[in-house]
């Protein structure tokens, strides 16, 4: 984090209905009982914590079956976009507790809104199995938390959520690495869109370190903001059970974890998501104790004290 940046604040998000079951909604509570809100003032943050946010569903938002639930996500957008501009706008780093991945949709619309205010681009970093660039026509189940990425790149033809004339991501600016499950459609797409993937062969053949630095590089260069979307499912699932959307062959503990050291060092983070726990289906609180973990050592938790170089 910056130096001059000394105030998180945690948003809760209890929202599933993105993720078409039932668990994800109670992802705020077991990561507050994980202890992410005494973490991050051990390491010297204020904290405030603005609770939950709980939207009535949205009378102005038609139910489509090509994407499930648009009244009840849609009205989460709005109020997330809503809360994570003034977090940002306050100086403050807004960290939202999900929840479903739907709920990017606001948070970097959101941040998208506070780059474009003080003119600096926004960078995401996506660390997701999925590339979560569905389309409603193109995804294959109607889930929204597949359709985060093609939204806030303007790419998703939805009704009206948020003003039409916000402002969106450039695709070659979102950077997604762990990525080993795409749908057919979404391939074109992304490729199309030029967004930049690492997916888990490119990790094992040039490894997480060399990556993230690249990327953090271009970040630097470009003077940009960077929202950090933290899915579990980006995590094997040998580490983090708890997630309705694991794939084998995921980053290890330490791959994600050498991420967020070299992220906390780099100083150029501006606000993170940790999406999709489902408690539910979690091993007795492992996963929500290993998003906290990561989330530590991303706002300066270390192993030992070593020169700070950057990314
Ligand atoms: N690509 C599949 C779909 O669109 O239905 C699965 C998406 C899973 C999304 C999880 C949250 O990353
Ligand atoms: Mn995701
Ligand atoms: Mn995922
Ligand atoms: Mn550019």
């Amino acid at each position: 984090m910056q130096a001059e940046t000394k105030t998180v604040t945690l948003i809760g998000i209890p929202l599933e209905e993105g993720s078409g079951r039932g668990g994800c909604a109670m992802g705020p509570a077991a990561y507050r009982i994980a202890g992410i809100a005494s973490a991050l003032h051990e390491l010297g943050y204020a904290v405030d914590d603005r609770g939950d946010l709980r939207p009535a569903p949205a009378s102005d938002l038609p139910e489509m079956a090509e994407a499930k639930h648009l009244p009840i996500v849609g009205a989460f957008t709005r109020a997330i976009e809503a809360e994570t501009y003034a977090a940002a706008r306050n100086g403050t780093v807004p960290i939202l507790l999900g929840g479903d991945h739907s709920l990017s949709m606001g948070s970097v619309s959101g941040m998208a809104r506070h780059a474009a205010e003080i003119d600096r681009p926004l960078y995401v970093l996506w660390l997701d199995a999925h590339s979560d660039f569905n389309a409603p026509e193109t995804s294959p189940s109607g889930n929204i938390h597949g359709m985060p990425v093609a939204f806030f790149c303007g790419k998703a033809e939805f009704v009206p959520i948020l003003p039409a004339d916000r402002p969106f991501v450039d695709p070659k600016h979102v950077y997604q690495i762990g990525i080993r499950s795409v749908d057919e459609e979404e391939r074109r797409m992304i490729r199309e869109n030029a967004v930049n993937v690492f997916d888990m062969r490119a990790v094992d053949e040039e490894g997480m370190g060399s990556i993230v630095k690249r990327i953090l590089g271009d970040v630097r260069e470009a003077g940009a903001l960077l929202h950090v979307s933290l899915d579990v499912d980006f995590l094997d699932p040998d580490v983090a059970p708890g997630v309705g959307t694991t794939v084998p062959g995921g980053a290890t503990f330490r791959e994600a974890h050498l991420i967020m050291e070299l992220l906390h060092d780099s100083g150029l983070v501006s606000s993170l998501d940790l999406v999709e726990l489902n408690p539910f289906l979690d091993d007795r609180g492992r996963s929500a104790r290993v998003m906290v973990e990561l989330a530590a050592s991303l706002f300066g938790r270390r192993i030992l004290d070593r020169p700070t170089r950057g990314g």
